[in-house]
């Protein structure tokens, strides 16, 4: 809206922006995109990318004015990311753009995906008055897994830990379970946003994760889980014992990838799990392989050796906090050894959420653009 309240492009790409969300965990590794179609100031179509490897938003939301009766011609589209102009999955939302007879759009945010060929040219040859960088921060901030994932080659990394106030994600006798629980949701909501969840084999055999999400009334995907299996203490366990894995448990719809240097030889594994055994294990080896393997995102969900491993490779932090005191205990980072010179990290604190109860808090940093 501007100040006189007459809706302005900002305020229509608002609206692209929220049926872009809709998108989230349902297209990794592809962008959630919204497109809004607007004509005399009525909103005549609305799309979204639904799921990896359905319509673009643009033919969606082409498809919506269509099936309501309107007559695109002459209208505006609003997308939040630029359309593409290459045959991949689908045919180029530039054709489609074009012979509907739009004649202006307005784009949040440029692709970066170099495959899909420069749409804001073809549309401008074509006639189409193009705006570019509306609500753009904001565009990129939506689809931020899936700019990494392009510009980088590597998956989105988010590190995610639960701990006492003096930084216990265990007690000393490696209890872990149930440190926070009121902010129980947000965990769900991270995960379901995840193409995968990566955890070390300890917190495998010590915890017995089920690592799925559990939102009441709400669609979701659970995410993949990859397990960081160095001496393959999974796998030996797993040859005899499949069913005693909440892992493994095939109700949940889901991959599993196990990183090991060692693989056990006739195991009989359920063909959604997959050992991996690389070279070298080091993380960005193993960020590397889960890139090939179309994995756009990634929660760290621990333990210890995990999260000090990770730390260097994340891009952002969620931090949940209960007002416990372990004492002793194992911390977040024991694998680490920082000097206090050195020990400012780079990130900046985002957003806080302090639990209803008041007892817990939520944490949320970003690493800082250099
Ligand atoms: C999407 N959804 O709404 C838009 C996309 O392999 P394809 O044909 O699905 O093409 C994927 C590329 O298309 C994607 O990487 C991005 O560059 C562009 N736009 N993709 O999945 C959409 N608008
Ligand atoms: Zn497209």
């Amino acid at each position: 809206m501007n100040k006189l309240g007459v809706p302005n492009d900002e305020f229509y790409m608002k609206i692209a922006l929220r049926l872009a969300k809709k998108g989230l965990g349902f297209v990794n590794s592809n962008p959630p995109v919204g497109a809004v179609i607007v004509k005399g100031g009525n909103i005549i179509g609305k799309g979204y990318h639904t799921r990896f490897g359905a319509l673009h938003a643009e033919r969606e939301a082409l498809l919506d004015a269509k099936k309501n009766g309107f007559d695109v011609s002459g209208a505006t589209m609003y997308v939040t990311l630029e359309p593409c102009d290459h045959y991949g999955k689908t045919p180029p939302c530039t054709d489609a753009i074009i012979e509907s007879g739009i004649k202006r759009v307005v784009i949040a945010a440029k692709d970066p995906n170099p495959v899909s060929g420069d749409g804001i040219k073809k549309l401008m040859k074509n006639g189409i008055e193009v705006k570019v960088g509306v609500l753009e921060n904001e565009a990129k901030e939506v689809a931020k897994f899936f700019f990494k994932y392009v510009t980088t080659g590597l998956p989105y990394v988010t590190l995610k830990y639960a701990s006492t106030l003096d930084g216990k994600i265990a007690d000393k006798i490696a209890n872990s379970k149930w440190i926070t629980q009121e902010l129980r949701s947000e965990v769900h909501k991270l995960r379901s946003i995840h193409k995968a969840v990566l955890i070390g084999a300890e917190t495998v055999l010590k915890d017995n994760p089920m690592l799925n999400v559990r939102l009441p009334k709400r669609k979701f995907r659970n995410p993949d889980v990859v397990v960081l299996d160095e001496n393959g203490r999974v796998l030996k366990r797993i040859i005899s014992d499949t069913d005693k894995f909440e892992l493994f448990n095939p109700d949940y719809q889901r991959r599993v990838i196990i990183f090991s240097s060692k693989h056990y030889q006739n195991v009989e594994l359920p063909e959604y799990v997959k050992v991996k055994t690389p070279e070298s294990l080091s993380v960005e080896n193993i960020l590397k392989e889960l890139a090939r393997e179309g994995i756009d995102s990634v929660l760290i969900e621990g333990g210890a050796s995990v999260f000090s491993q990770f730390l260097p490779y994340a891009d952002e932090i969620y931090g949940f906090y209960a007002t416990k005191i372990f004492g002793k205990g194992k911390s977040i980072f024991q694998h680490l050894s920082i000097p206090i010179e050195e020990s400012e990290i780079p990130f900046e604190i985002q957003k806080i959420r302090i639990a209803k109860n008041r007892k817990e808090l939520m944490v949320v940093m970003r690493k800082c653009s250099q």
